[in-house]
C-alpha cells in the first residue's frame, strides 16, 4: 500500500487548503509556494504515488485532471494568454510529494520550459 501524503489530508478536509474545484475523482488547490501569479495543483482523488505508479484503470481520472485544469484555466482568466501544465516524477522530475499532481502555472509568461 501506498504511504499517504499530506495530501490526502487536503482532500478530506482534514487540513486547510485554498481548494479552487472538487469533485468524485480530483480536488485543485492552491500551491502553498506559487512560482507565477497562477500556481494551482490539481490532484486525483485516489492516491497514486507517481507517474510510474499509473495503471491503465486511471485514465478516465488522469483524463479528468486536463478537463479541470483547462476549466479552472477559464476561471483564472489565463486560458487565452496561455499556462504551462506539469507533473513532476521521482527525483530527477524534481518531485517532492509522491501523490501525483498536475502543477497549472499562468499569470506571466514563463520562459523556457527547463533552467540551462
Ligand atoms: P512537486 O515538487 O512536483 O512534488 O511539487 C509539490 C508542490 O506541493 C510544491 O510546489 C509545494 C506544494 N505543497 C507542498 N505541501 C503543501 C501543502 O501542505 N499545501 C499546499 N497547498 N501545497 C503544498
Amino acid at each position: 500500500m501506498a504511504e499517504e501524503t499530506i495530501f490526502s489530508k487536503i482532500i478530506r478536509g482534514e487540513i486547510p487548503a485554498n481548494i479552487v474545484f472538487q469533485d468524485d475523482k480530483v480536488t485543485a488547490f492552491r500551491d502553498i509556494s506559487p512560482q507565477a501569479p497562477t500556481h494551482i495543483l490539481i490532484i486525483p482523488n485516489k492516491l497514486i504515488p507517481t507517474v510510474n505508479d499509473v495503471t491503465p484503470e486511471d485514465e478516465q481520472t488522469l483524463g479528468h485532471l486536463f478537463v479541470v485544469a483547462a476549466k479552472i484555466a477559464k476561471e483564472e482568466g489565463i486560458a487565452e494568454d496561455g499556462y504551462r501544465l506539469v507533473i513532476n516524477c521521482n527525483k530527477h522530475g524534481g518531485q517532492e510529494v509522491f501523490h501525483i499532481h498536475m502543477h497549472l502555472l499562468g499569470g506571466k509568461s514563463l520562459g523556457p520550459l527547463l533552467s540551462k
